[in-house]
């Protein structure tokens, strides 16, 4: 009892010299009026006063105007200023400081429903302070680095669609707090037409009464999704430099510096900042391990160890280099990236962009590479929005880079998507100008990318067929993976998956399946319910039927089937 009646008054003094504060604030701006009322009536009696006099005077005020607009500082953070309205939190107090993990005491129904609509902990994020620290995730050597006092000024662009207002709000303080003022020439928002209220006025109001001058918005009156939205922004950027990110991130110390450093030194460079993740549970800042961003054959990216020589340089402050990125995070030159054709506007939605613009750089006589002294945390989200036909519009954006980019590599795209080459059944729409800027800037092939940027890619010649391998006699039935801890094929339910597809080499390459899991070596029975059929282990038996290279196996092939790849990877998707 003691101590809640010590904790009571200790409160009610807070108070007090709290109110204090405000009474005497507000006293003196009255005060500072009414001066001013009384000396604009008294002007005449003003002249006639002593010039010494009138110096004396004006330092006074100039001491204490200076001084008052200390104290309202001091007031305005006690208040949390213009966050506290919007039930928001700004400053140095709220949950997650330090990037430290955080939890709301009551899971409330509505915490589960903005989960849903969000893929994050939106409710938890309004706790945490718009101004929190993350932990300094950069190689010790970064902090030593020194950096030009001329390096070129940047624009921000954030891009985002159904997004929570303190999610977007924190990468908009993040950037203004950890960017040196002199460096950062605007922030730029795109709204790729959202559907909350939120995310108009209030988001206006605020910017425009906490940001003045420094945050624009751009809203866009239909939704053209997230890779159109980016050219909107980039339109919109007047600094030499550009960096395009997701609207849910934070950014590391001096990640700025080395980002425009390397642009300054090669205008023709991507810059992306590492990426470490921010849970979106919990809001916690976990450093991801230096990696390259790579993709496979259905054009979805993925982390991947650096090149060789990089890690045999034993540096890791130093540049990856990256045969594409992921698509949250990057920074270029605003001209350099108008030479090269920006990102392809005839793609949809998202995906396959990013991994276009790595092709499309290093073909043309650029380059693209992760910086670990420049950091960006991220939130994974659970969820994206466009959920719907997500996987299609992938393939769309897939098939338009590899019809552009890829020469005869791109059967490879249409081998990972599990569609014909010809008559796919995909409207990718009309490449021709694509083709004549890749004509236009004379860029190299394909194989010399792969070659030269990208050897980790594993290439799959001479195939003669893909697709499903089907049961004759039960047509519902493909072979598949099975347990990944044996060795055993199955039969299971077609679903076109990946771990049903197959591909088919040439006789020099046994004949054999060269699909990803392993090859099926046994008698394929067919026994018991479907969830249980499987293969029957039978070491003296030839491979199964299927499988004989001599047989028109090709027939048992199906053509078509319009699903996605499975074992990908996507954490972008903004
Ligand atoms: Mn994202």
């Amino acid at each position: 009892m003691a101590v809640a009646r010590k904790i009571k008054t200790l409160l009610t003094v807070n108070i007090l010299v709290f109110v204090g504060i405000i009474v005497f604030s507000v006293y003196c701006r009255l005060q500072d009026r009414s001066e001013g009322l009384v000396q604009t009536v008294r002007s005449t009696d003003r002249r006639v006063r002593s010039r010494h006099a009138k110096a004396g005077a004006l330092a006074d005020r100039e001491a204490i105007l200076e001084r008052l607009d200390h104290l309202e500082e001091v007031v305005y953070n006690q208040l949390n200023g213009l966050a506290k309205p919007i039930g928001l939190v700004e400053g140095p107090g709220g949950l997650g400081q330090g990037g430290m993990a955080a939890t709301l005491r009551e899971d409330s129904q509505e915490t589960e429903s903005k989960y849903e609509e969000y893929g994050y902990n939106a409710q938890l994020s309004d706790r945490i302070s718009l101004d929190r620290t993350i932990p300094d995730y950069r190689p010790k050597k970064c902090r030593q680095v020194t950096h030009t006092a001329d390096l070129p000024q940047i624009s921000v662009v954030f891009i985002f669609v159904n997004e929570a207002l303190s999610v977007i709000l924190r990468s908009v303080h993040s950037v203004v707090n950890r960017t040196p003022s002199r460096l950062l020439k605007e922030v730029i928002l795109v709204d790729d037409n959202s559907d909350s209220a939120e995310l108009k006025t209030s988001l206006d109001q605020y910017v425009n009464r906490r940001y003045p001058g420094l945050v624009k918005i751009v809203r866009n009156s239909r939704r053209e999704g997230l890779i159109r939205a980016r050219l909107q922004g980039w339109k919109a950027a007047t600094a030499p430099v550009v960096g395009f990110f997701d609207a849910h991130v934070e950014f590391g110390t001096g990640w700025a510096e080395p980002a425009l450093t390397r642009i300054q030194e090669d205008r023709r460079r991507i810059v992306l900042p590492a990426i470490d993740n921010i849970k979106y549970d919990t809001f916690e800042v976990q450093q991801y391990a230096s990696a390259a961003h790579g993709y496979n054959w259905g054009l979805w990216c993925m982390y991947i160890i650096p090149p060789q020589d990089w890690l045999d340089r034993g540096d890791e402050a130093a540049p990856i280099r990256t045969p594409a990125m992921i698509g949250c995070s990057f920074v270029v030159d605003r001209e350099y990236f108008g030479d090269i054709g920006l990102l392809d506007p005839g793609m949809e939605v998202y995906g396959g962009e990013n991994i276009e613009l790595g092709m499309r750089v290093w073909q043309c006589g650029g380059s693209m590479e992760v910086l670990p002294c420049s950091r960006v945390a991220h939130i994974e989200r659970s969820k994206k929005p466009y959920n719907n036909d997500i996987d299609y519009y992938a393939k769309r954006n897939a098939l338009r880079a590899a019809e552009v980019w890829m020469d005869s590599f791109k059967s490879h795209v249409y081998m990972a998507w599990n569609i014909p080459m010809t008559n796919p059944g995909v409207d990718f729409g009309d490449v021709s100008e694509r083709l004549a800027l890749r004509q236009r800037l004379k860029c190299r092939s394909f194989k010399w990318y792969l070659e030269n940027v990208y050897p980790e890619m594993r290439t799959y010649n001479d195939t003669l067929t893909y697709g499903e391998v089907r049961n004759s006699k039960a047509s519902g039935y493909c072979l598949d993976q099975g347990a990944e801890d044996d060795d055993h094929a199955i039969l299971y339910p077609c679903h076109g998956m990946s771990s049903q597809v197959r591909g088919a080499a040439a006789p020099h390459d046994g004949g054999r399946c060269v699909q990803e899991g392993r090859v099926a070596a046994g008698r394929v029975q067919a026994s018991g319910s479907a969830e249980t059929l499987r293969e029957t282990p039978a070491p003296d038996t030839p491979r199964p039927g299927l499988l004989e290279p001599n047989k028109p196996w090709a027939s048992h092939v199906t053509s078509l089937a319009s699903v996605s790849p499975s074992s990908r990877w996507d954490p972008k998707g903004t």
